[in-house]
């Protein structure tokens, strides 16, 4: 239960609210309820500024580095939403001493934000000001606020709105604009240029509402930024509504015209809010449609964060485009810089997959633009192929920061290894290829783009490996699998086998790629590779349960010793607080894991080993997991779900669904857990519902918590519209079309075909 957020029904939608202002969650709550359409995300800042808030706007894909020596991040672009409000000469603010009531909140059904706060002012009077914010879904760069000012006591004789374009906007400090100009069209649009080394932002705004009275607004410079200011009077129980439409465009190219932006926003300005409310939640209804879920038995807030988990999803997705993908924060905050991790092909992925799969291709798209960049890793590394970056930004290129958190022990900053030696990432894109390629049937895309990276991939990691003349094997050294506690350790036992995958997959794929892309073939020397993927396979050492049918994770984590006060670290509110009692080395010499390792690899390949070595994998590893990342929750309540253990299952569920709903004030303060989002989803829909789908054959094999009583879920399967509802006790799937491909169902033992309606019993 979350005590800091109240969770509410209002017309048929979900809201989750803030009922006081507590600058300890003001950062936190601005990731949470950020404002995200997948091209632009805006935290949800009040608009009268905070001392304590962090104000962002992002773009999806817009990257810079500042200086050489920093690293290239996602630029934190002018603020639009600022808005200054004196009343009769007092400066309003949330930290205000006059601020009697203050509610933020945030509806995940139609990602609208809104903001009441009422101020109680000398002469016993209150003003409560009003906002009601959307970014929208119908046009991807408009930004919408409704302000309304209201006299609830007394007369204002003057009241100040001062409306803002601010470019003093940076990221912790560091601002990428080598220059900012702003100028005033037509005398009703606010224009700011910030100019960075390729692109040039260009944010314009218009704000509406002003009255003949008021006489005309007073445009002013301020150094980066521009202001718009309207005074106005207030008698007692008068209200006042403005309209303030604003449009953030990355001009890349010179064709990226300012004029047709300008005239967008001047016809948007001129249809109303209303009409543009109407327009944006029905475009995120149809986004909805293709993802509508129902569960009966689940609670208020079991259903708050799922909608809010797909609200994210949905906002994190840059629509229809290849040159950018889902940082690990999606568009909330400048958590890891706004990188590009696996998060993105192994927990964010399977949603879209099953539900739009044209996306999926997309952000695989965008790592075969990188593919340039992981060839040179590769080659800086003195390996063949292609090594993707483990953190990725615009292009390809390796952007893990060197240094990160502090090492007590030494009091210098420590060294970040996985830049260096997290290598799984290729492999899980390519798992991401083989599940699209599974679900889709898409061999154009395999063409173009699929069958160049994975074969650039598998060369990799057959360089990669080496002869153990002891072992007669092939072994992978000096690595980090995910479990990012164990640094610099031989053959984890997920990496092994998701390399293995890799040349396995290129191989079978080689089959059909000379006839189907024989140029590909030709340029990348698959005949004379085909030997070495062939050999690697018969070497490569695949780590085995051992006597007790525990897989090792690598070659020496089993005959570490335990770390002994692990519930310390696995209860504690804030996670990772083992580093402060250990240093990385003494981690590494234990048997204790940031997150789910072995395990994700028993839920990516679930029949790999005997149904019982997973039972014993999963309950072993779990109690040497601290959870210490916010990948792992979901990881082991998959696991859980699928060996049947329904409690332990339930209870990891739990703890994912609030790894940023909760009452924890630090957490998520740079943006929300993309990862987690994924996780929370593939749990209901893969784990409890028990949904997949490969080879032409959606399966369903439920475990069903017990007090859901129907999990209902659409998906978008081969193109067409899939419902599938499961009980306890049976599984119906319907379609409204029978046109495309007939669909096989496979249900425990049962196959059927799907007409337009099956019910299987369980
Ligand atoms: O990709 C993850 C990693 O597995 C754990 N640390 C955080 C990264 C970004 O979410």
């Amino acid at each position: 239960m979350v005590d800091h957020y109240t969770i509410f029904e209002q017309d048929n939608h979900i809201w989750i609210g803030e009922s006081s202002y507590d600058p300890a969650f003001e950062a936190k709550t601005e990731s949470l309820f950020a404002l995200c359409n997948g091209n632009i995300g805006i935290r949800s800042v009040s608009m009268l500024p905070s001392l304590y808030g962090k104000r962002g706007l992002y773009a999806s894909g817009l990257f810079h580095q500042a200086h050489p020596s920093e690293v290239t991040e996602l630029v934190n672009c002018p603020d639009p939403v600022e808005c200054r409000v004196t009343a009769d000469g007092i400066k309003l603010s949330p930290d205000s001493p006059w601020l009697e009531s203050y509610r933020r909140e945030f509806c995940p059904d139609t990602a609208e934000l809104r903001f009441s706060m009422i101020f109680g002012l000398p002469g016993k009077r209150r003003l409560e000001v009003r906002e009601t914010r959307l970014v929208s879904f119908a046009n991807a760069r408009l930004i919408l606020q409704k302000i309304s000012l209201k006299s609830l006591a007394g007369d204002f004789e003057r009241l100040e709105l001062t409306s803002l374009l601010n470019g003093q906007s940076m990221n912790e400090g560091v601002s990428h604009f080598s220059e900012v100009i702003c100028r005033v069209y037509d005398r009703e649009v606010m224009h700011l240029e910030a100019r960075l080394e390729e692109e040039t932002l260009s944010l314009m705004q218009i704000c509406c509402g002003n009255r003949e009275e008021d006489g005309p607004p007073l445009y002013a410079l301020f150094r980066r930024g521009i202001s718009e200011q309207t005074a106005l009077s207030l008698k007692e129980g008068e209200e006042r509504i403005f309209l303030r439409c604003s449009s953030l465009m990355v001009r890349k190219r010179r064709e990226d015209n300012i004029y047709e932006q300008r005239e967008e926003l001047k016809d948007a300005a001129r249809k109303g809010f209303d009409f543009l409310q109407e327009k944006h939640r029905y475009f995120l209804r149809m986004h909805q449609k293709r993802c509508e879920y129902r569960i009966e038995g689940a609670t208020l807030e079991e259903r708050a964060i799922l909608s809010f988990a797909r609200y994210h999803l949905l906002g994190m997705m840059p629509w229809n485009r290849t040159d950018c993908s889902i940082a690990s924060k999606g568009l909330t905050g400048e958590g890891y810089r706004g990188h590009v991790f696996w998060d993105t092909e192994i927990f964010i992925l399977p949603f879209f997959s099953l539900h739009f799969a044209e996306q999926s291709r997309n952000l695989l798209i965008y790592r075969y633009h990188g593919l340039a960049g992981a060839r040179e890793k590769a080659e800086q590394f003195r390996y063949q192929g292609a090594m993707y970056p483990w953190e990725s930004a615009a292009d390809g290129r390796e952007e893990t920061p060197r240094y990160a958190a502090l090492n007590i022990h030494t009091g210098k900053a420590n060294p970040v290894w996985s830049g260096l030696k997290e290598h799984h990432v290729g492999a899980d894109i390519v798992y991401a290829i083989r599940q699209y390629v599974d679900e889709t049937g898409d061999r154009s895309f395999l063409k173009e783009y699929g069958y160049e990276m994975v074969f650039e991939i598998a060369a990799f990691w057959v360089s990669r490996a080496v002869w153990d003349p002891d072992r007669k094997q092939r072994v992978i050294l000096d690595i980090i699998g995910p479990d990012e506690y164990t640094e610099h350790i031989d053959n984890n036992a997920y990496t092994n086998y998701m390399a293995a995958f890799c040349v396995k997959l290129a191989l079978e794929y080689l089959k059909e790629a000379e006839k189907e892309a024989p140029d590909i073939c030709r340029r990348l020397k698959t005949e004379q590779q085909k030997t070495g993927w062939e050999q690697f396979l018969r070497e490569i050492y695949l780590p085995v349960p051992n006597e007790d049918g525990i897989i090792p994770q690598d070659d020496t984590f089993l005959g570490k010793e335990e770390l002994p006060d692990i519930r310390k670290y696995r209860e504690a509110p804030v996670r990772q607080t083992v580093l402060r009692d250990y240093s990385r080395k003494q981690i590494e010499e234990m048997q204790v894991l940031k997150q789910a390792d072995t395990v994700m690899l028993l839920n990516m390949f679930p029949t790999l080993f005997t149904p019982e070595v997973v039972k014993k994998n999963v309950r072993y590893y779990e109690a040497r997991t601290i959870h210490d990342s916010s990948l792992s929750y979901c990881a082991h309540a998959l696991a859980c779900a699928a060996i049947g253990e329904k409690k332990l299952a339930w209870k990891y569920f739990q703890n994912s669904l609030h790894i940023d709903l909760n009452d924890r004030a630090p957490d998520s303060v740079d943006g929300i857990h993309g990862a987690a989002m994924g996780g929370i989803w593939n749990c209901m829909e893969q784990g409890f519902a028990g949904i997949s789908f490969s080879g032409g054959v959606l399966s369903v094999n439920p475990h069903l918590p017990d007090h859901w009583k129907s999990v209902e879920v659409t998906l978008q399967v081969q193109g067409k519209p899939v419902l599938v509802k499961v009980t306890h006790t049976e599984v119906e799937v319907t379609t409204p079309t029978t046109e495309g491909d007939e669909l096989a169902v496979a249900v425990g033992g049962t196959q059927a075909v799907l007409k337009d309606h099956l019910n299987l019993p369980l």
